[in-house]
């Protein structure tokens, strides 16, 4: 059985000190809120793990740890503490978790400080939770880390643990490229390739997953099948799951006496007023004063609500060390006073604006109250409040939302408005406070449901099952990867056989991708080893390429050589002359070729490549996004075009090509197999138009695919450079005997 480990910057709860006396205090928080509410829920109890174990950095000494520890046990989870010295997690947490990270990755950069120390402690306390994780991890274990505050431990876990099932959760959003960039080098590969020791990493939008996924291209170089990435041997999957909330809690607090206390109180205390309400950290994200700008404005503009609306605006202290919050709270503070000392009357003062947290009835119960939910970040990675709102109505309610929050993704039916759009949120107020009850309910219903269904513990089962899934993705993929068994049944199969098979592609096979076709001329070495390789006589070596002949013809033809050209539509026979498979007319290209020239033009570093009987539109050399997205364009206006005709394209590795159905590697090797009639074959490709060849001859062939990705191939090589030293791995047999001769003679 394995255990759960969950590792988050703090631990769930602070221990409040006042003289002998020790108090608990859970922490509030996304992430608390959103983890604890799982733990507790019944029908999360899942079976598959032994325990649960929570890491986390915490507010308190050593010295309070060992003395309190025995209150602290939960019967949900037991606890391991990272115990920090002060400075060091000041830089950790203030200076580059929150001075740096957070700012960046909320498109804040002017906020965002650059500074090495900050940089340095970031990696010294995540090592500090390497160590204290590897002092108590099994191989069984499952460990889930959560934060923008962890993003180096997974890589740091993983070079010790190597086999390690360990998922990532960012909870903020993923940043464009653009902003991800403005880190320094060192930090942002520190970054990606931290991330990457994970296997399954999490985001709450799709849009967050992209980012990181362009990212890691752009700065690694990694390429990507949809959420796939491959990194090293290992397939990492970076997608989105949207978090949930404990909707039943929320639901059912309007059933709570002290819930219901509260909201009647409030509803009789304001039994002729509106009410807005909204609940935020205190931080530069939540666009506070754009809001109160916004209210404002609504005062302003709509005279007539004067007297009739209150604002409760619910700050809760939060990160009061760092400059930028303390300034925010300043600011915050004079628009407060400004708006109140303007619109107040003797009877009325429109905002009610509170600093301190709140217990949990009085959240409820201001969440049953408000008629509308003002929530208007400028960036949030979820945010949980607008979900609890919704959650929380009973009677109606409108979620006003800003746009740029994730939850916004979800929660269509909530009125979007852009937070620093201060007159639009203005005309927002006035539209919800007049929408009809049956709409309020209405829209509520819709969000309601979407919300009871995928909810916290939907989440972190849909987290960890696919934690689990991609697990066992890669110890499939694991399976395939060539292995000595495999390479030495293959070399004594090859050793016996009297006439032998070879079948290489050219292109990512023989030579490395070029960006430029022409480019990819065959080294020295490589004409050396095809010698060597064709000059004995029980081997017949073919050379399969979607190349034209006249190139294979130029570069390899002086060899003694077996080639199939253009995906199989040209065969020459060692000696021989090149035969053409099929008499078609090519008179489809005219239809073809002028919709590829518009695609070069539209996709700038594309372009044509036009061979006898194909017709291809190249996209390495564009811009990665530009030509992925350009590429999907054409692949979905070609397929409209050849529909109900004999032609096909190919999705090819950064290629479409067009071709005749009938022809393709698969058909034009299997009849030269079949002609040449070996007892030993070997078939080695790395395209989407290799696995013709794999299919077509997968009983009669040893079949393998240079690459990790899905293939119909027996066996992958992980990448190209593997190719020549497998070669000559297997071929050595005859070699080694001649060695062994002519040391014998001497
Ligand atoms: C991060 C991301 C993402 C707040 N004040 C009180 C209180 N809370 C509870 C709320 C809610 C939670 O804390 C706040 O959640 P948010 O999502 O709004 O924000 P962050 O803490 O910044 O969280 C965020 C989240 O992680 C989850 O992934 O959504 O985007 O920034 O649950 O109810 N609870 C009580 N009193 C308060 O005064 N009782």
């Amino acid at each position: 059985m394995s255990r759960l480990i969950i590792i988050s910057n703090r631990l769930p709860f602070s221990l409040d000190k006042s003289g002998e006396e020790v108090k608990i205090r859970q922490s509030s928080g996304g992430l608390v809120s959103a983890l604890k509410g799982y733990f507790e829920h019944s029908s999360a109890k899942r079976t598959d793990f032994s325990e649960k174990i929570w890491v986390g950095s915490c507010d308190f000494d050593e010295e309070d740890w060992n003395e309190n520890k025995d209150k602290l046990k939960s019967s949900d989870f037991s606890i391991i503490p990272v115990f920090i010295k002060e400075d060091l997690y000041s830089d950790y947490y203030n200076g580059f978790s929150n001075s740096t990270i957070w700012p960046l990755f909320h498109y804040f950069p002017s906020l965002t400080e650059y500074e090495k120390q900050h940089f340095e402690a970031y990696c010294k306390v995540n090592q500090m939770f390497a160590d204290t994780i590897n002092e108590v991890i099994m191989p069984e274990d499952v460990i889930w880390i959560h934060d923008y505050q962890l993003m180096i431990l997974p890589k740091m876990l993983r070079a010790k643990n190597d086999q390690a099932t360990i998922g990532f959760f960012l909870h903020i959003p993923f940043p464009s490229f653009e902003i991800f960039r403005m880190l320094p080098l060192l930090w942002k590969k520190n970054i990606l390739l931290g991330l990457l020791g994970a296997d399954l990493i999490g985001f709450h939008t799709y849009e967050y997953a992209r980012y990181f996924i362009n990212s890691a291209k752009m700065v690694l170089g990694l390429e990507n099948q949809y959420s796939l990435l491959q990194y090293e041997n290992r397939l990492v999957r970076a997608d989105l799951f949207p978090i949930g909330i404990d909707y039943n809690k929320f639901k059912t607090a309007s059933e709570d006496k002290e819930v219901i206390a509260y909201k009647d109180n409030l509803l009789n205390n304001f039994h002729d007023k509106k009410l807005i309400f909204s609940v935020d950290r205190l931080d530069y994200t939540k666009g506070l004063n754009y809001r109160l700008q916004g209210f404002e404005n609504f005062l302003e503009r709509y005279p007539e609500w004067r007297e009739k609306v209150i604002f409760i605006l619910n700050v809760i202290p939060s990160r009061d060390k760092i400059a930028a919050y303390n300034d925010r709270k300043r600011l915050i503070e004079v628009k407060v006073s400004e708006i109140n000392g303007k619109y107040s009357s003797i009877q009325w003062q429109p905002l009610i604006y509170r600093y301190n947290h709140l217990p949990f009835n009085e959240l409820c119960g201001l969440y049953l109250a408000a008629n509308i939910a003002l929530i208007t970040p400028l960036r949030d990675g979820m945010n949980l409040v607008a979900k609890e709102y919704v959650a929380s109505s009973k009677e109606g309610g409108v979620l006003i939302l800003s746009e740029l929050t994730g939850a916004a993704s979800e929660l269509n039916e909530a009125l979007l408005v852009n937070p620093t759009d201060t007159e639009e949120m203005a005309d927002t107020i006035a539209s919800a406070l007049t929408m009809p009850l049956e709409e309020q309910k209405h829209r509520m219903q819709a969000m309601q449901k979407r919300l009871s269904e995928y909810d916290i513990v939907q989440w972190v089962n849909d987290f960890l099952d696919q934690l689990l899934k991609i697990k066992k993705d890669q110890e499939k993929m694991q399976v395939k990867l060539i292995d000595s068994n495999a390479i030495k049944k293959i070399k004594d199969h090859y050793s016996k056989a009297n006439k032998r098979c070879i079948l290489l592609d050219y292109d990512g096979t023989l030579t490395p991708l070029t960006k430029i076709p022409s480019e990819a001329v065959p080294s020295n070495e490589l004409i050396k080893f095809l010698q060597e390789l064709s000059s004995d006589k029980k081997n017949e070596v073919v050379i399969i390429s979607g190349r034209d002949a006249n190139t294979l013809q130029k570069w390899l033809g002086h060899l003694k050589l077996n080639f199939i050209a253009e995906h199989g539509a040209f065969v020459r026979y060692k000696n021989g002359e090149w035969e053409t498979q099929t008499n078609v007319s090519s008179a489809w290209k005219e239809e073809i070729r002028p919709m590829l020239e518009a695609y070069v033009f539209r996709c700038p570093g594309s372009h044509i490549e036009e061979k006898q009987n194909t017709i291809s539109w190249h996209y390495r050399n564009a811009h990665v996004d530009l030509g992925f997205l350009r590429s999907r364009e054409l692949l979905n206006n070609i397929s409209q075009l050849t529909s109900n005709s004999p032609l096909q394209v190919i999705d090819g590795n950064k290629v479409l090509e067009v071709r005749l159905t009938g022809i393709d590697k698969g058909m034009t090797a299997l009849k030269v197999v079949n002609k040449l009639m070996p007892d030993f074959t070997l078939c080695i490709g790395d395209d989407t138009t290799d696995e013709d060849m794999f299919t077509a001859l997968e009983s009669k062939a040893y079949t393998i695919k240079i690459g990790n990705g899905s293939t119909a191939a027996r066996f992958n090589i992980a990448n190209q450079k593997e190719l020549m030293p497998f070669l000559r791995e297997i071929t050595s047999f005859k070699k080694t005997i001649k060695q062994k001769f002519f040391n014998f003679l001497k």
